[in-house]
Formats: structure tokens, C-alpha cells, sequence
């Protein structure tokens, strides 16, 4: 079946409740789970569409905007609306304190990063928090935007007592690796995960449409001194990353 075919309204319109943009979205995604529309394939034009539905390209454009949003489809200037390829999925367990470029390597994939910042500065209220620093200490910080062969999927904002990392501009492929060298490697780590919609900025550097589904990941991770090394904030693409915990229970002899 051809989308055009697909998307004459007599199969899909009114059968389910809801604006009629809302409706036309939903049609157009199950195009695509049906694989009606491939990925990279285009979509019809927003004029076509409307002729087609026999709805107003108002309503075409707003169902048409929310898959944008999504990240479902991307708009190229002068050459319409594509299905996006998906991006590839990096299942990554909760159980395991790794870092990335061991997550990385582990599946064969190459690590690279962009610096956006790299370098001892006064710490942030919510780094003296975290960090359990004074006002007057100073904190190294690293902020990476970090790729997977050549994939954006994560932007990593670290900050670290300054004796545990006196020399920021060491960390060149891997902070734990440095880390590691100077015995100050982390042994176990508090990390919390929250819902969040891209902010624009994040969503121009991760290479995604601003509003797209993300999460963003706080660490704190430990020597088992007890003492704290790392407070890490970061944001991942949620289309990229899968988190997997694996539960078991206590004492199963017992229940
Ligand atoms: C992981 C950690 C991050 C750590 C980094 C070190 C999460 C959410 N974060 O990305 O806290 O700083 O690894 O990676 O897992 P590196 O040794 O490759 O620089």
C-alpha cells in the first residue's frame, strides 16, 4: 500500500475520538510502524496531504509539528518532511558503576567528545551541595559532549574536588581512566534519573529536535572512603538510551 493510499480518510478518520490532528499524527505513525513509510522515506507534502484528508493544512501542519517534536520526522529546508532513522539504541545497565568509554568499548563502539568546557572554577551552590565543599573551595569541572561512533547521545557535566582532580586538562579520552591512575576511582555511586523535555540549546548539541523526550541523569559517586568524588549531570537522548535494572529478590528461600 502506498501512503497515499494509506492516508484516504475513509479507513482512519473519526474512528478513533480526538482532534483531527491528533488523528492524522497517529495515522502517520502507524505508517511508519507499519513500515509503509521506511526510514529517510518523505512524507507528502503538507498541500497533498491536505487535498488527500480533506483537512485544512493548519491541521496538517499541527500533526505534522508534533511529529517533529517527537523526533519521529525531520523537516530539511526546501526539500519537505522524512521519516528520521532511528537512532541506534544503547541498552545500558543500572547495576554496573562504568564509565562511558568502558559502556562504549564493551559493544565495539568508539568514544569521542567535544569539549565544552574544561577547567578549575568556583563551584555552583549545587556543586558545593553535592560535593560537600566550602564556598571558598575550588572544583574542577568537565563538560563533554559524548558521542558513539560518531553519534551524539549524551552531554556530561562533571565537577570534582580539586585534589581528587588537580589538573582537568589531563582527562583526555576517559575521566575515570585518570581518575583510576591516581587511585581516586569511585567504588559505588547514587545515580538519579528523571523525565525531561530537551531544552533548545541541549537539543542543538545532541542534534535533536528542542522538546524531544530526554533523560537527565544525576551521580554521585564514591570512594569507599566514603568520601565523594564525583558530581556528575548529565542528558541523554531518551531515543538512544534504554536503562535496564536487574531485580531480584532478597532472601527467595525465605518467602
Ligand atoms: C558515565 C557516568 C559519569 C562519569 C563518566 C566517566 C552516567 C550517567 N554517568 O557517563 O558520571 O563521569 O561515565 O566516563 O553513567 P569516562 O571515563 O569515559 O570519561
Amino acid at each position: 500500500m502506498t501512503i497515499t493510499e494509506f492516508l484516504l480518510p475513509d479507513y482512519w478518520m473519526g474512528q478513533t475520538p480526538g482532534p483531527r490532528y491528533v488523528q492524522l499524527r497517529q495515522r502517520i505513525e502507524e505508517a511508519i510502524e507499519e513500515g509503509i513509510l521506511g526510514p529517510d522515506a518523505s512524507l507528502p507534502p503538507e498541500r497533498e496531504i491536505a487535498e488527500l484528508t480533506g483537512l485544512s493544512r493548519v491541521t496538517v501542519r499541527k500533526a505534522i509539528q508534533e511529529l517533529v517534536t517527537k523526533g519521529t520526522i525531520i523537516q530539511r529546508q526546501g526539500s519537505g518532511s522524512f521519516v528520521r532513522e532511528p537512532a541506534a539504541k544503547v541498552e545500558q545497565s543500572l547495576s554496573r558503576l562504568t564509565s562511558f568509554t568502558e559502556d562504549m568499548s564493551r559493544r565495539g563502539m568508539e568514544t569521542t567528545s567535544k569539549w565544552l568546557e574544561r577547567g578549575v572554577f568556583l563551584p555552583s551552590p549545587e556543586e558545593i551541595v553535592g560535593l560537600g565543599l566550602s564556598t571558598d573551595d575550588s572544583v574542577a569541572r568537565i563538560y563533554r559532549l559524548r558521542e558513539s561512533n560518531g553519534q551524539p547521545l549524551a552531554l556530561e557535566r562533571a565537577a570534582l574536588p580539586l585534589d581528587i582532580l588537580p589538573n582537568p586538562i589531563e582527562v583526555g579520552k576517559s575521566l575515570y581512566e585518570v581518575l583510576e591512575k591516581s587511585g581516586n576511582r569511585p567504588i559505588r555511586a547514587i545515580q538519579k534519573i528523571s523525565a525531561i523535555n530537551l531544552e533548545d540549546e541541549e537539543a542543538r548539541l545532541l542534534g535533536v529536535e528542542p522538546g524531544m523526550a530526554g533523560l537527565k541523569i544525576q551521580r554521585i559517586s564514591y570512594l569507599d572512603t566514603g568520601r565523594v568524588v564525583e558530581f556528575t549531570r548529565s542528558i541523554y537522548r531518551g531515543d538512544a538510551y534504554d536503562f535496564v535494572a536487574e531485580l531480584r529478590l532478597d532472601n527467595p528461600k525465605e518467602s
